[in-house]
């Protein structure tokens, strides 16, 4: 898979969430959004240690292969080399893409947030894969980031031509509105794994994004 994905199936991009259901764990609440249609899952661990991170990474990488979709790292370039991830995702203040490649080689995917326009550029630049642009909205999962509006959204459609994902407080409520500001492609976590029913979330964002391509 790697670099091969086929863009025009990812939609959708969900992220984990450690606690969001109680007695549940990560990987089945993360296969309830495969059934829903979910096109990349990412294994986002921000407390766990090394060694959990990497039992849920192994865990995820069976199931992604099940479902034929990608599977991305956050943090650890590491782990998704020992696991044969797809590839890893950075933040602004991580490792650099270059360093990140020099680990990973060309096979592998290599994404980043972005919060303006300058990132984007940049990101493009020096050989991101893909990017996510947000926070759109306020969301608790990233606090105390501005929200960055569906105007940075518009502008990312207009300024880079690799892939992008919006993010942030997206939810079924407003996804009409970034899909209108330009975004092909959502990407969230407590609005999908946060809910009662994930499958289902899935496919009504779905089912927004296909309506939008009608419409066009
Ligand atoms: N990255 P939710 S916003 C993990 O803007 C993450 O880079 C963001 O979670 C960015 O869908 C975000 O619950 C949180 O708002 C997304």
């Amino acid at each position: 898979m790697s670099k091969r994905v086929d863009w025009e199936k990812i939609r959708l991009y969900v992220i984990t969430a450690q606690d969001a259901h109680p007695g549940k764990s990560v990987t089945d609440v993360m296969e309830q959004t495969l059934i829903g249609g979910a096109g990349m899952l990412q294994l986002r661990n921000k407390t766990g240690s090394r060694s959990e991170v990497l039992e849920q990474a192994r865990a995820l990488r069976v199931l992604t292969r099940r479902y034929g979709v990608p599977f991305i790292v956050n943090d650890y370039p590491d782990i998704a080399l020992e696991v044969d991830a797809d590839g890893v995702h950075l933040g602004q203040d991580d490792m650099s893409i270059k360093e990140a490649r020099a680990l990973l080689g060309d096979d592998k995917m290599i994404g980043i947030s972005t919060h303006c326009a300058e990132h984007a550029i940049e990101a493009e630049r020096e050989g991101a894969d893909y990017i996510g642009v947000g926070p759109v909205f306020p969301t608790n999962t990233k606090p105390g980031k501005a929200a960055v509006t569906t105007a940075y959204v518009a502008e990312a459609a207009s300024l880079v031509s690799i892939p992008f994902v919006a993010i942030g407080g997206i939810t079924t409520d407003n996804a009409d509105a970034v899909i209108s500001a330009g975004a092909k492609r959502l990407c969230a976590v407590s609005a999908i794994v946060g809910s009662e029913d994930p499958a289902a979330v899935c496919r009504e964002l779905l089912y927004k994004l296909t309506a939008a391509d009608r419409a066009e």
